[in-house]
């Protein structure tokens, strides 16, 4: 089974992640699974789709400087105080991160290395791919372990006008526009942070637009959002067959970052985006698990290093298991999540909470999670998934403390 193939990292208090062995801790939450990812480095498998959409977005950004090596082990420092993350901002907990130890995590974000990459290199743009872990539910969009592009421009500031000039004509946005919400920074005067927001739009517009080409008027919005280390913040959305996706997030650089890497005489812009979640629409590419098929009839569709239709090979069965459980307050779904990734690996599908209540008593809370489990490139017997529906309750017990029910 899945589980009886993985290895085990875990010796002695140590982890090891790519050849570098990590002290553990009793924050330790990476498994066993989610590290043997960090070998997988889509982004640089020739003519995989991720890596075809890289090098598109690539060759829009001709003159940008392009990263894509970076070690996914990266610091708490690195991957939030740098940033400008609050101590007890959310995206820090035990549940969302996986954590190394205390000290080190996989990154959550390409964003990781914005100081680093400033320190060392004064280029004017770049662009940076990498593999990023985050712990979360499990549906045909959501996976462990995605590829973020961040990229980054910056400007002389007293350069600024003619830097970040843009063709107006060509671009929809008329300024940024100023709201208490989504404010610009007191270090910025209102026209700096207008023209670095236009010039931002501006770009990834135009990204977006060479992307999707054969889309003919493509609708595009921005919607005001909030991260830690720009503002003011977008998320820009396309409408594509009938629903609004979200394809990145962006802003203007929190000064900040600039003054602490050396940088307090440039003004800048930084993006990250999803590169699953473009790839997934432009290559029609319906289960994110399949990224990450090593069967030729998947990655044989992609070998011309187009941007092709993915042609599904037959869907296999389906089949469902529930299990339920009395657990504690602090239980967290992701934990759950993470067992059925353990043992089921890519055979589940789809995992889903049907029923939670309270004992009205004891105060425990009973939940019924619903596993679907289909393999992308084969039928499997129902022994076969018995076996592992047994296992899934086994380690659930073990792990969470749970009672089962
Ligand atoms: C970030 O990760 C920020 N670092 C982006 C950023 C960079 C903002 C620079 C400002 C400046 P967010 O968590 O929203 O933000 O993720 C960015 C993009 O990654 C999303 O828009 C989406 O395209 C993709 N993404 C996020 N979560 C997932 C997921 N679970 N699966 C697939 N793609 C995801
Ligand atoms: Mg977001």
């Amino acid at each position: 089974t899945a589980a009886a193939s993985q290895s085990q990292p875990t010796t002695d208090g140590h982890i090891e992640i790519l050849g570098r062995l990590h002290p553990t801790d009793s924050a330790t939450n990476v498994s066993p699974t989610i590290v043997s990812k960090t070998t997988r480095r889509l982004h640089l498998q020739r003519n995989h789709p991720i890596n075809i959409l890289k090098r598109r977005i690539e060759s829009h950004f001709r003159d940008y400087a392009v990263m894509d090596s970076m070690d996914p082990v990266v610091t708490v420092h690195q991957n939030f105080d740098s940033l400008l993350f609050t101590p007890d901002h959310p995206g820090r907990a035990a549940t969302d991160t996986y954590y190394v130890n205390t000290n080190t995590v996989l990154r959550t974000h390409t964003s990781a290395h914005q100081s680093d990459v400033l320190k060392t290199r004064k280029a004017d743009g770049y662009l940076l791919t990498a593999d990023v872990y985050r712990r979360d539910e499990i549906d045909v969009s959501h996976y462990p372990v995605f590829h973020q592009m961040e990229g980054i421009r910056t400007f002389d500031k007293k350069k600024i006008e003619e830097e970040a000039k843009v063709d107006s004509e060509t671009s929809a946005i008329q300024g940024a526009v100023l709201s208490e919400s989504n404010p610009i920074q007191p270090a910025h005067t209102t026209r700096e942070a207008q023209l670095v927001d236009l010039h931002l739009r501006h770009s990834l517009e135009g990204m977006v637009r060479d992307l999707f080409r054969e889309e003919k008027d493509l609708q595009i919005r921005w919607i005001e959002a909030y991260f830690p280390f720009t503002s003011p913040s977008w998320e820009m959305e396309v409408f594509y067959r009938g629903n609004w996706l979200e394809l990145l997030g962006c802003g203007v650089m929190q000064q900040e970052i600039l003054d602490k890497s050396g940088n307090s005489d440039r003004i800048g812009w930084a993006f990250g985006l999803g590169l699953e979640r473009i790839a997934m629409v432009m290559f029609d590419i319906p289960d994110i698990r399949l990224f990450w098929s090593t069967d030729d009839r998947f990655i044989s569709q992609f070998s011309s290093g187009q941007i092709v239709k993915f042609q599904p090979f037959s869907k296999y069965p389906a089949c469902y298991k529930d299990i339920s459980f009395w657990c504690s307050e602090t239980f967290h779904d992701n934990d759950f999540a993470e067992v059925v990734r353990d043992v089921a690996g890519d055979l589940a599908e789809n995992v889903e909470l049907i029923d939670q209540f309270q004992h009205p008593k004891t105060k425990r809370t009973s939940r019924c999670f619903r596993i679907n489990y289909r393999s992308m490139d084969r039928t499997f017997t129902n022994e076969e998934v018995d076996r592992i529906q047994d296992q899934v309750r086994q380690v659930t017990k073990e792990r969470l403390g749970v009672e089962l029910r």
